[in-house]
């Protein structure tokens, strides 16, 4: 395997990466400005001045971006029967839809309406898929499935995490309507390689924490 080199921030995305190389126990650099968001952005951007986003990892002389597709590159290529179902299963079809779901809807909808009700706080649902939706779907999938792969633990509960916890930490929904997802969190956070990865990623807490909204859309029926 080629030298790989995480450029992290302390609570974001990256993390992803770090979490993924200790499940796997496979050999990585990680490179942070402890304290900093700003001094490693200022890393990241040395490094990746097209595209300064966390996770960048350098893979040998090749600068990549989107930990779901660094995420399927590294297992695909240097872990092949690890952290996903097998192939022909009914479960490997579920755990790349939660892979691609994590950043493509769930994510997308939650920044989205994060960023528009902290400017103006919601009065009713969207008659569109919002937040609320986005996180019911994988709400739904964990009362009947142990993991977002199944039965075991999968790369796909690497992804899930960070839009899940972003959810409900900024108040995007009611953690209380998700008891599922909270009892999940528990599971996820209490693996020994989410542990090795706060200690060496997160080793002072979680900083710049983004404001907290005040208020989430009302529950309920979309019009
Ligand atoms: N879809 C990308 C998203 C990467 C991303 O937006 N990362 C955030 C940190 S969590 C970032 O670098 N933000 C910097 C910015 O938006 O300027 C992925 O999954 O890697």
């Amino acid at each position: 395997m080629p030298e790989l080199t995480i450029y992290h921030l302390e609570g974001r995305r990256s993390e992803r990466l770090v979490w993924l190389m200790e499940e796997l126990n496979l050999p990585y650099n990680l490179v942070f400005e402890r304290g900093s968001l700003a001094g490693s952005m200022a890393k990241i951007k040395a490094v990746n001045p097209d595209m300064p986003m966390a996770p960048t990892v350098t893979l040998g002389a090749q600068v990549l971006v989107e930990s779901g597709a660094i995420i399927e590159l590294l297992l695909g290529r240097y872990a092949p029967n690890e952290l996903h179902p097998p192939i022909d299963s009914d479960e490997y079809a579920s755990y790349l839809m939660w892979m691609h779901y994590a950043e493509g809807s769930l994510a997308a909808r939650l920044i989205a309406d994060y960023r528009t009700w902290l400017k103006e706080p919601p009065t009713e649902r969207s008659r569109l898929v919002d937040s609320e939706a986005t996180v019911q779907f994988a709400e739904n999938y964990l009362a009947k499935n142990a993991w977002f792969g199944g039965e075991d633990f999968s790369a796909a509960d690497i992804m899930m995490l960070f839009p899940l916890t972003l959810a409900t930490s900024l108040n995007i929904v009611d953690e209380a309507q998700f008891p599922k997802i909270a009892l999940w969190k528990e599971k996820a956070v209490a693996r020994p390689a989410y542990k090795r990865m706060l200690e060496k990623a997160r080793p002072d807490g979680m900083i710049g924490m983004l404001p907290k909204l005040p208020s989430h859309a009302p529950a309920g029926p979309r019009r």
